[in-house]
């Protein structure tokens, strides 16, 4: 397989992430994908690779995002230094947000603040932005659009190895720790590239809230996911099992929300439940959120998975029979994360 991992990552680097009235230390740090990166030398399961710099990464980024979104990410930084330039020594997090309500808030006069705008386009306070955010998450975007290519190139399974994740990302907003939404790129470029029907399986810890809303009036991009409760887990206010899609998507969408504590042999049986959806929808091709912290071990989730539940994990995604593009996604047990990630494309099998 193809591995597409991003150079640029390491110049996102957030120091700290609002939590329950505190700054506490970053989860989503740069040591995650150096612990992958460390784990394919000793197995090396694919060919290392990086995206082609010519490719255009920004056209595909604005097949799923909003222009205002991007134009805010793009400048965002240099935003907030010229708000006050001693922000130059810290992380932009945003602090009021318009919430949306019946002769509430406005959204529809942009606000020339930029700690405003930062509310605007963001939905939590625990996705520092820095200096490099923005080459970083282009950086994966790129991957992700190299993945797809590769897959419609004709390879069996691609992946985008990178961070920061994305499939919290939503059209317009950031958060989650995620700024693109590269599973979504990858998805809406398989579409471009000419295939009819992509389904996404994502297997993250938390809800894909940011790739089901790109999608969710859509028949042609099939979303699943599976996740911790959102009554009790993070993202809270949205992956609940009766969003089945909306327009043209309805029954376009499938959550299966499991409580905190699952292990592995419930999280198995709804895993067999999303791959049977998946199959139903006779995709094309297929997009995987790839993310750890499903793992016993990981700090800031509630699944119980083993390590060699991944190997397994691995096997069941290629029995779909589908070239798969991965996109890496969470998993905070970083030491933990390599024999974790390439136990999962050991499964795969080539
Ligand atoms: N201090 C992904 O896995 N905050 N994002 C949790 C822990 C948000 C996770 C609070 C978790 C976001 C891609
Ligand atoms: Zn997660």
């Amino acid at each position: 397989m193809k591995i597409f991992h991003n150079t640029h990552h390491a110049q996102h680097a957030g120091r700290q992430e609002m939590f329950r009235g505190r700054l506490v230390d970053c989860h989503e740090v740069p040591d995650r994908l150096r612990y992958v990166l460390d784990e394919l030398q000793r197995r090396p399961v694919g060919q290392l690779l990086t995206p082609d710099a010519a490719a255009d990464v920004d056209a595909a980024t604005a097949r799923v995002h909003a222009p205002d979104y991007l134009a805010f990410l793009a400048r965002a930084w240099d935003d907030w230094v010229a708000l006050d330039p001693a922000n130059a020594a810290v992380d932009a997090l945003p602090s009021v947000w318009p919430l949306a309500s019946k002769h509430g808030f406005r959204t529809d006069v942009p606000p020339l603040n930029f700690a405003a705008r930062l509310g605007q386009f963001a939905f939590d306070s625990g996705t520092p932005l820095m200096a490099g955010s923005w080459a970083a998450a282009r950086g994966g975007a790129a991957c992700a659009l190299a993945a797809a290519q590769a897959v419609l190139g004709g390879e069996r399974f691609a992946m985008a190895l990178t961070r920061p994740p994305g499939h919290h990302a939503g059209p317009n907003y950031m958060g989650g720790y995620c700024f693109i939404n590269n599973a979504a790129v990858a998805a809406q470029a398989l579409r471009d590239g000419g295939l009819q029907r992509v389904a996404v399986l994502d297997v993250d810890y938390h809800h894909g809230n940011g790739t089901q809303t790109i999608f969710y009036e859509r028949n042609d991009v099939f979303t699943a996911s599976i996740q911790g409760d959102p009554r009790t887990e993070y993202p809270f206010f949205l992956g609940h099992a009766d969003e089945r899609g909306a327009e043209a998507g309805e029954g376009f969408n499938l959550n299966l929300p499991l409580p905190r504590g699952t292990g592995f042999e419930v999280w198995w049986a709804a895993l067999q439940t999303a791959m049977q959806a998946v199959s139903d929808f006779a995709p094309q091709a297929l997009v995987v959120p790839l993310g750890l912290d499903t793992f016993e071990g990981d700090p800031i989730s509630g699944f119980k998975l083993r390590s060699a539940d991944y190997l397994q994990v691995g096997r069941a995604i290629a029995q779909l029979g589908l070239p798969t593009v991965l996109t890496l996604e969470g998993g905070y047990a970083a030491a933990d994360l390599g024999v974790n990630t390439v136990n999962v494309l050991e499964g795969l099998g080539r």
